[in-house]
């Protein structure tokens, strides 16, 4: 078998038929302040483990994407210094004691150039990957994403990260309404609310696939391989 276009990968609501070529990985938001311990949402109690049990399955795929030579995209949520970017109701919502652009465990909170802010280190991009700050929920709204996968002709896309019924169902259904086919890793998406991983994913696959594909990162690393054992396939469509 090769991964070549046309590899069917075991996937619900039935198989997802994975074109290498045109096939961009899309890691949402694995920031410090979602995923660490002593970042903002631990402060607000949050179990970070719900999230933390996505690092190492998307550190094993990241890694056989990259060997693949195929491309992967990294989003962080945040906001500019100034906040300008920043709606006064996101600012306000939760009435948390402290909200968004405040000072946190590990800088200002989801400030662009904070500590907190950045991508943790197991999943940090490498050179060359682009990197989409997002002011929103979903990596469409107000950033060059679209513009940046239409260059490069990418038409499916692998989408995992957090938190599966917020970031990464608004990023999903974004893209659904653009025309790009979506494959979601469970293992690799996470939610501090077991009940909203459930139900997030079943609403990606309900109603034969009304916003794309549910599967694993084991079946997709599968299906890949081949192309990290046979350069000739790099990017070969
Ligand atoms: N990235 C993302 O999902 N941002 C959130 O605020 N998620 C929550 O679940 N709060």
């Amino acid at each position: 078998m090769t991964a070549s276009a046309g590899t069917s990968i075991t996937a619900e609501p039935y198989p997802f038929v994975l074109d290498p070529a045109h096939c961009a990985l899309v890691i949402i938001d694995m920031q410090r302040d979602f995923l660490e311990p002593g970042g903002f949402a631990s402060a607000l109690g949050n179990d970070v483990a719900m999230l933390r049990r996505t690092v190492e399955p998307n550190r094993k795929l990241l890694a056989a994407w990259r060997a693949a030579g195929l491309l992967a995209i990294h989003t962080r949520e945040g906001h500019r210094p100034d906040l300008a970017d920043l709606p006064p109701a996101k600012k306000v919502r939760g009435h948390g004691a402290i909200t968004i652009g405040d000072e946190g465990p590990m800088g200002r909170i989801l400030v662009r150039g904070e500590a907190g802010h950045d991508i943790i280190p197991e999943l940090y991009p490498a050179p060359g990957e682009p990197v989409i700050d997002k002011p929103g929920k979903g990596a469409f709204f107000a950033t060059d994403l679209h513009a940046i996968l239409q260059n490069r002709g990418i038409t499916q896309l692998v989408v995992t990260g957090v938190t599966t019924e917020v970031c990464v169902n608004t990023t999903v259904r974004e893209a659904n309404d653009r025309g790009y086919d979506c494959l979601v890793l469970e293992d690799c998406v996470g939610s501090y609310f077991q009940a909203f991983q459930d139900a997030g994913l079943a609403m990606i696959r309900a109603q034969g696939g009304i916003f794309g594909w549910v599967g694993t990162s084991s079946d997709l690393i599968a299906a890949i391989a081949p192309i990290e054992q046979t350069p000739a396939l790099k990017g070969a469509a």
